[in-house]
């Protein structure tokens, strides 16, 4: 055992999810061996048991080896690792409540690009399985910043290519199948003889797995034991750098999944997931499901699912994303919930039983069974509800909206524009708030403008400035946040949403329709004086 002395090392600090840094500053001396040891001081490592898993980015493996030795001179009893140190991010989040375990250390950057030159992050998941809350996380930034030694283990590496017990020191690390355990529990919840018979009948579909880590996952399920036709899943073998891609399932970064979609010979059913397995996108035969329109369907429809027969308890989506899942708990007459961005904040209203679905608008959708957006488990009752009421997606989406309306809605992004810019932009938009009610703009008058503040409902806890929101009194909204996983400079999002009741405009596109509120938000906060720029990098 090794105590290797070290300095702090500053910005250690977990955005939205994790700690999400370049890889080789990953990589670098002592910074992921001092994130760590944070992490083990705050969350205490002594007889525990862990999970660990990762989506397979390169220096996964690498950095399991180093978790690992560090777990074992920090007292930890056992870690169940997956094999070859992957898992996705919701089958870690289910191994860790299966197994009961102390938690879970998750490496991934999620929807980043991954290689020598990309992206890295490590993120902690709690003993129910969540993300980390913010205190915890600000306990683990606040450690960095202190500590002076880490500990860790001389020894070989782990075979982690061998599924089974071996140890490391005192510590016992069981490697296991990451597959087995998640399908298993996907066949609770699904009526799998249902969608196989869909399939049987020549449904059609197309899975992207985009070079990362739902690959294994979506072949094993999809094809093996729901018998879609081999080669249903493309991209499926997770590779260190995603194959060059960008594992982010969006109508950008899964643009040939679109295209095959709005082709001639287009599948019944197209989806994608991201690099670590928790978001994902839906597509039908010519049209694409907005993911706050996806949370909704879903929700409407869940109980057509056996997992989901007895009903919804409420339905939880963080503030960006749009009303429709509202318009749903309403005709349900179920509890509605409004949290901040990033999945840690629905984990208290899952434990409390007070949401059984939960979405945001940055294709993450999810249930009770795990707590972690689950991208896999989306796409499987999507399929439920296809094999269950007979309909191509473009039906159920159009009686959707003719039921409940339509909340046309879109994201802006603006990437890498300088920290200070964007900041400043902020600040002025967050100074000028009180002057906005009142204001017209666009023909539309604004009545409310806020930084959203969040009171868990469960803990009490307070977050504040999670976003500034501008209502207009025809119920169109602009949100304004800046993200907190980027890694270069800041990412300005722009959400915008406009509500039509209907039957006339529920089919418009929805740049168009969203033409003046778009117009509106670049007036409203003078994005292109404060940023340089004009248009955005990325439209969802
Ligand atoms: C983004 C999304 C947010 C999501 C987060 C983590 O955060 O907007 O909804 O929870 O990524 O998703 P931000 O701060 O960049 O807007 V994942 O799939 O990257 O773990
Ligand atoms: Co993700």
């Amino acid at each position: 055992m090794t105590k290797v002395d070290t300095t702090p090392i500053a910005g250690q600090k977990p955005g939205t999810s994790g700690l999400r840094k370049k890889t080789p500053v990953f990589m670098g001396r002592h910074y992921l061996e001092n994130f760590v040891q944070s992490l083990f001081d705050v969350v205490g490592a002594g007889g525990k048991t862990f999970v660990l898993g990762g989506d397979g980015r390169y220096f996964n493996d690498r950095a399991a080896q180093v978790i690992l030795r560090m777990a074992a001179a920090n007292g930890a009893a056992r870690v169940i690792v997956g094999q070859g140190a992957i898992l996705s991010t919701p089958a870690a989040s289910h191994l860790i409540r299966l197994n009961k375990t102390d938690g879970g250390i998750i490496m991934s950057a999620s929807h980043n690009p991954g290689g020598p030159e990309e992206d890295f992050g490590v993120k902690f998941n709690m003993p129910n399985g969540g993300p980390a809350p913010e205190a915890v996380t600000e306990a683990m930034y606040r450690r960095t910043t202190e500590i002076t030694a880490y500990h860790i283990l001389e020894a070989q590496d782990v075979d982690l290519g061998r599924i089974g017990r071996q140890r490391l020191g005192d510590m016992a690390v069981d490697v296991v199948d990451p597959v087995a355990e998640y399908a298993a529990l996907m066949e609770t919840l699904f009526d799998f003889p249902a969608i196989a018979a869909m399939f049987g009948a020549g449904f059609r579909m197309r899975m992207d797995a985009m070079c990362a880590v739902t690959g294994p996952y979506a072949t094993e399920i999809l094809e093996n034991r729901l018998g879609a036709a081999p080669g249903t899943v493309i991209n499926g073998t997770p590779l260190p750098d995603f194959g060059g891609m960008h594992p982010d399932p969006n109508p950008t970064w899964a643009r040939a999944l679109m295209d095959e979609m709005f082709g001639p010979d287009a599948p019944d059913f197209g989806a994608a997931s991201d690099g670590d397995g928790d978001r994902n996108m839906v597509v039908g035969r010519g049209i694409y499901v907005s993911p706050s329109d996806s949370l909704a369907v879903l929700a409407a429809n869940a109980h057509l699912a056996p997992g989901y027969r007895a009903g919804l308890k409420g339905v939880a989506r963080s503030m960006p994303t749009s009303a429709a899942a509202d318009r749903v708990a309403d005709a349900l007459k179920i509890g509605k919930y409004e949290t901040p961005t990033g999945w840690k904040f629905f984990g208290n209203l899952l434990d409390a039983g007070r949401a059984t679905i939960c979405g945001e608008e940055s294709f993450g959708t999810g249930s009770d069974h795990v707590r972690e957006k689950d991208g896999l488990w989306a796409i499987l009752l999507w399929l439920n509800i296809l094999a269950v009421r007979k309909q191509p997606v473009a039906d159920i989406l159009g009686e959707h909206w003719a039921t409940y309306g339509r909340n046309y809605y879109s994201r802006h992004d603006f990437e890498a524009v300088a920290t200070d810019r964007a900041d400043a932009m902020m600040a002025a938009l967050r100074a000028s708030l009180a002057g906005l009610p009142g204001r017209t703009v666009e023909g539309m008058t604004v009545s409310a403008a806020d930084d959203f503040a969040y009171t868990d409902p469960v803990d009490g806890s307070v977050s504040q400035k999670q976003g500034v929101r501008v209502l207009f009194a025809d119920g169109s909204r602009i949100v304004y946040r800046l993200s907190g996983t980027g890694t270069e400079g800041a990412t300005l999002r722009v959400y915008l949403e406009r509500y039509a009741a209907g039957p006339d405009g529920l089919h418009l596109d929805a740049q168009e329709a969203l033409a003046p509120v778009i117009r509106a938000a670049h007036t409203l906060a003078d994005i292109g004086a404060h940023t340089g720029r004009s248009d955005p990098d990325v439209i969802t």
